[in-house]
C-alpha cells in the first residue's frame, strides 16, 4: 500500500488529499481517497463529495479513452488507430491547411484544468509549432472579467492577493456573486468568524446555500436582479462619497484618478438604483454605512473586512466594470493592502489561476507577458531560441473563435485541450454547428465528453493522477499535483502528445516532455515577468506556502533555491511562507505603486421588473462544469441526474408549472428542457439552471454569446427566456 500527498483534480482551492494505493497494476486502480491532516490550511482535511470520489475516475474504467481514435469520413463512426497513425494525421491534415491558407488557419483552445507545465507548453506549442495567433481557453468564460479588472486598476491579476487563511480572522466579509457553500464548501470554514459576529453578507438572487449561512443573525442576504451588480456598486460608492464616509486619506496616498470616479457615481443616488436593481435605498444605505463603520473599526485595530466576487457579478456583459466597482468600493473604505481586509475574486477551475498567467490566452506570453508589447516578446523569443519576428501576435478571444469556426475568419482546425466546448461555451447550438463546418477537430481527453464525440481525431491522455505536474490554486499558491497510480496503457501524457507533434510538424523550437523540465523552462521564463515562478522548487511545492511573484536572479545559480524576501513569515499554521503571500502591502502594480481608480459607466441599465423572466446559470454542489468527470460518477449523478430549473413558486404557478413536471425555456438563440424544481428564496423574476448537462437539458442552448467590450466574457448570467411546461407526450 502506497500513500501520495497530492491535491483535488477539480475547482481552483485545490483541497489537499492523500492517495492510498493497494495495488498499483500496470493498468492502474482506483485508489481510495483518505482526508489529508491539517497540513494544508486552505482545506484543513476536508474534501466535498466530488473530490472525496474523484479517484473513482483514475485507471482503466470501461468508459476510459485508451487508444486513439479517427474517423475515416464524417459520416463514419470514431474507430481505434495506433498513436503514430493519429499523429501523422493530425500532422499532415494542420500542414496542408495551414500551406493553403496560413499559420492562423489553425486554432487552440486550452482550459484551466491543465497543468501549468501542459499551459505553459500549449501556449508555445501554439506559438512555435503551429506559429497560429489562434490561442485563447475557457478562462475566458471564467476569469476574464475579473482578470482584467484588478489589472487595470490594481496593475496585477492574482485573485486573492492575500493567503485564505486570512479571512479567518474577519469580522465582515461581503460575497457578490459568489456560492461557496456549493462550489467550494472546505472554503466555509474561513467564514466562520465573520458568521458568528453577524458579519457575512451575500448578494445574489438566489437565496443560495451560501445565502442561507446568513440566516439566524450570522449576517444578511441581499437579492438584487441577475445584473443589478453595477448600479447597486455604484450606489453603495455613491453613499460613501456623498456621506463622506470614503477613507480620503488612504485614497490620497495609494490611489489616483478619484475625481473620475467620484463624478460617475455621482448620479447613482440609491433611489435611482432601487428602481434598476431591485434593491431598496433603504437597503443600500444601510450596507454602505455597515461596511463603512466595519472598516473604520478594522483600522482601529478590529478584525479585517474583506470583499469577494465570483461567478454571479462577473460572468456579465458589463462583469469588468462590474468588478472593478467592487475593487472601487474596497479602495473608499481604505482597505486594500492594509492588512484591514481588502478585495479578492475566487477562481474557479483547478489551475485558473496558474491557467491564466502561462499564456494560453491570446494576448499572453508566460508570466502575465503581453505578447503585444515588444520587449516581452523579446524576452520570451529569447528564451525560447527563437526571434521576436518568429512570434505571431494577439489572437482572438474563445467566444469569436468558437463562433468564427470554419468560416472566411475563423479557422479550419481547432485542437481543444481541456474542454468541453458544446456544453460549456455560450450559444451552443451555433458552437455544434461550427464545429462541424471545421476541416478538422482534434480533442484531447480521458473521456468521451460531448466534444470529443463530434472530434475527427481523439488522443486519450493521462490525467490528474497519473502524472506530475503542478497547479496554482486560487490564492496564488503553487502546489505540486504527485503522480500516484498508472494510467491506462494506451493513453500518454499531454506533453507528450504536444511535443510529438511539434516534431512531426518540422518545429525546430524543442518542447521538454517531462514535468519537471518544463517546471525548470517555466521558472527561466518567467523570471522578471508580474508572475514571477523563478524561484520555485519543484521538490518542496506544496511542502511550503509558496506564492508567486517569487523571484529569482537568472544569472544567480539555483544553489539555495528557496530564500525569499519573505521567508521570516509564517501562515496560521506555521508553514514556512516564501515568495509573496500578500501583494500589495507596500505598493500596487502600477508603475506609480498606486491604484488606478477611474470611471465607470452603467452602459444599458434596465428596469429590474420590466424585465419578464431573467435566466441565471451556476452550479450544482455534485456536478462539475460541463459534467464529463462528475456525470460519470454514479453517487454523484444519483443526486442530480439530468437538468433542472429553479423557479419561484409564485411564477411557476402563474405558468402552470409544478414541483417535479417538465419545463421548456426559450430564449433568443434556442430552448432547452428541464425539470421543474420550486424555490421560494429564488427573485420571482430570476429563474435558475445548472449548466452542468448536455443535448436537451443544456442551459447553455440559450445563452446568447454577447460579450463584455472589455474582456470579452460572455454573458451567462442574465438571458431573457420564456417559460412553460411541456406538454404530456410532448417530451420526446
Ligand atoms: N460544485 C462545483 N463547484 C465548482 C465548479 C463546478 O462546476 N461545480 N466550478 C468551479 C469553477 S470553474 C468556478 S468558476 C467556480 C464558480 O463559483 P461560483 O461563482 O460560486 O458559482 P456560480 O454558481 O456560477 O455562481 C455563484 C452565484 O451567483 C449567483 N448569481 C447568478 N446571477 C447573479 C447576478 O446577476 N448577481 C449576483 N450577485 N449573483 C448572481 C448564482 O445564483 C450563484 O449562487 O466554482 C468552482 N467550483
Ligand atoms: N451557462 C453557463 N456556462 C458556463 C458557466 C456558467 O456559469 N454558466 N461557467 C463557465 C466557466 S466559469 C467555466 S470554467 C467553463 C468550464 O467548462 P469547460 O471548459 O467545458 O470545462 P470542463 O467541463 O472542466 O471540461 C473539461 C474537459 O476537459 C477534460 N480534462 C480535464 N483535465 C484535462 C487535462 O488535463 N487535459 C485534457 N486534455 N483534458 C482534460 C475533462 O474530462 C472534460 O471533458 O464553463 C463556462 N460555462
Ligand atoms: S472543494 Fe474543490 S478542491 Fe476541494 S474537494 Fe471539492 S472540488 Fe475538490
Ligand atoms: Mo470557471
Amino acid at each position: 500500500m502506497s500513500e501520495t500527498r497530492t491535491h483535488c483534480p477539480y475547482c481552483a482551492l485545490q483541497c489537499a488529499m492523500t492517495l492510498s494505493v493497494d495495488d498499483d497494476g500496470p493498468a492502474g486502480t482506483a485508489p481510495t481517497v483518505s482526508v489529508a491532516g491539517a497540513w494544508f490550511p486552505t482545506n484543513r482535511g476536508r474534501l466535498c463529495r466530488k473530490g472525496a470520489t474523484a479517484a473513482q475516475l483514475l485507471g482503466n474504467r470501461p468508459d476510459r479513452l485508451t487508444a486513439p481514435l479517427i474517423r475515416d469520413s464524417r459520416e463514419s463512426d470514431l474507430r481505434e488507430t495506433s498513436w503514430d497513425e493519429a499523429l501523422d494525421l493530425v500532422a499532415s491534415r494542420i500542414t496542408a491547411l495551414q500551406r493553403r491558407h496560413g499559420p492562423d488557419a489553425v486554432g487552440v483552445f486550452g482550459s484551466g484544468s491543465l497543468t501549468n507545465e501542459k499551459a505553459y507548453t500549449l501556449g508555445k506549442f501554439a506559438r512555435t509549432a503551429l506559429r497560429t495567433s489562434r490561442i485563447d481557453y475557457n478562462g475566458r468564460f471564467c476569469m476574464a472579467s475579473a482578470a482584467k479588472a484588478a489589472t487595470e486598476v490594481f496593475g496585477l491579476d492574482r485573485g486573492l492577493p492575500f493567503p485564505l487563511t486570512d479571512l479567518d480572522e474577519a469580522c465582515t466579509v461581503v460575497l457578490f456573486g459568489s456560492n461557496v457553500a456549493d462550489t467550494m464548501p472546505p472554503f466555509v470554514q474561513h467564514l466562520q468568524r465573520a458568521r458568528d459576529l453577524g458579519g457575512l453578507i451575500v448578494v445574489d438572487p438566489r437565496r443560495s446555500n451560501t445565502a442561507q449561512l446568513t440566516d439566524g443573525g450570522a449576517g444578511h442576504h441581499i437579492a438584487p436582479a441577475s445584473g443589478g451588480d453595477l448600479p447597486l456598486l455604484l450606489s453603495l460608492a455613491h453613499v460613501l462619497l456623498a456621506e463622506g464616509l470614503a477613507d480620503e486619506r488612504y485614497l490620497g496616498r495609494r490611489t489616483t484618478g478619484l475625481e473620475d470616479f467620484r463624478r460617475s457615481v455621482a448620479d447613482w443616488w440609491p433611489e435611482r438604483a432601487q428602481a434598476v436593481c431591485g434593491v431598496s435605498a433603504l437597503r443600500i444605505r444601510w450596507l454602505a454605512r455597515h461596511l463603512a463603520a466595519a472598516a473604520r473599526a478594522a483600522k482601529a485595530g478590529g478584525d479585517p473586512v474583506v470583499i469577494l466576487t465570483g461567478r454571479g457579478v462577473e460572468q456579465h456583459r458589463d462583469g469588468t466594470d462590474t468588478a472593478k466597482a467592487a475593487i472601487s468600493l474596497a479602495l473608499l473604505l481604505g482597505l486594500p493592502g492594509t492588512g484591514h481586509g481588502g478585495y479578492g475574486t475566487i477562481t474557479g477551475q483547478g489551475n485558473g489561476q496558474g491557467g491564466r498567467e502561462m499564456g494560453q490566452k491570446a494576448d499572453q506570453l508566460p508570466g502575465l507577458r503581453s505578447i503585444t508589447d515588444p520587449a516581452d516578446r523579446e524576452t520570451v523569443a529569447g528564451r525560447w531560441g527563437t526571434t521576436a519576428e518568429a512570434l505571431p501576435g494577439a489572437g482572438v478571444p474563445a467566444t469569436q473563435l468558437l463562433h468564427t469556426l470554419g468560416t472566411d475568419r475563423g479557422v479550419k482546425a481547432l485542437l481543444v485541450h481541456g474542454a468541453n466546448v458544446v456544453v460549456s461555451a455560450p450559444d451552443v447550438l451555433h458552437v455544434e454547428q461550427r464545429l462541424r463546418a471545421l476541416d478538422l477537430l482534434v480533442v484531447c481527453d480521458f473521456f468521451r465528453s460531448e466534444t470529443a464525440a463530434m472530434a475527427d481525431v481523439v488522443l486519450p491522455v493521462l490525467q490528474w493522477a497519473e502524472e506530475d505536474g503542478t497547479m496554482t490554486n486560487l490564492e496564488g499558491r503553487v502546489l505540486r499535483r504527485r503522480r500516484a497510480v498508472t494510467g491506462p496503457a494506451g493513453a500518454r501524457s499531454e506533453l507528450w502528445v504536444l511535443a510529438e507533434l511539434a516534431r512531426r510538424l518540422g518545429s525546430t523550437v524543442p518542447l521538454a516532455e517531462q514535468p519537471e523540465e518544463v517546471f525548470a523552462e517555466i521558472r527561466r521564463v518567467t523570471a522578471g515577468g508580474r508572475a514571477d515562478y523563478s524561484g520555485l522548487d519543484w521538490d518542496r511545492c506544496s511542502e511550503v506556502a509558496a506564492y508567486w511573484p517569487l523571484r529569482e536572479s537568472l544569472a544567480e545559480p539555483l544553489t539555495e533555491p528557496l530564500t525569499r524576501e519573505s521567508a521570516a513569515e509564517t501562515t496560521t499554521t506555521g508553514e514556512p511562507v516564501l515568495g509573496t503571500p500578500r501583494v500589495f502591502t507596500d505598493r500596487f502594480a502600477h508603475p506609480d505603486g498606486r491604484a488606478h481608480l477611474g470611471p465607470i459607466t452603467v452602459r444599458e441599465a434596465q428596469p429590474a421588473s420590466t424585465h419578464g423572466l431573467t435566466l441565471t446559470t451556476g452550479r450544482l454542489m455534485e456536478h462539475y462544469q460541463s459534467g464529463t468527470q462528475t456525470r460519470r460518477v454514479e453517487e454523484l449523478l444519483d443526486v442530480h441526474p439530468e437538468a433542472t430549473v429553479s423557479v419561484h413558486p409564485a411564477t411557476a404557478a402563474q405558468r402552470g408549472l409544478a414541483e417535479g413536471g417538465r419545463a421548456e425555456l426559450r430564449s433568443a438563440t434556442g430552448s432547452a428542457r428541464a425539470r421543474v424544481v420550486l424555490d421560494a428564496g429564488l427573485r420571482t423574476d430570476t429563474v435558475f439552471m445548472p449548466f452542468h448537462f448536455a443535448g436537451a437539458g443544456a442551459a447553455n442552448r440559450l445563452t446568447a454569446g454577447l460579450l463584455d467590450p472589455q474582456s470579452q466574457m460572455p454573458e451567462f448570467k442574465s438571458t431573457p427566456v420564456d417559460l412553460h411546461p411541456v406538454g404530456v407526450g410532448e417530451d420526446a
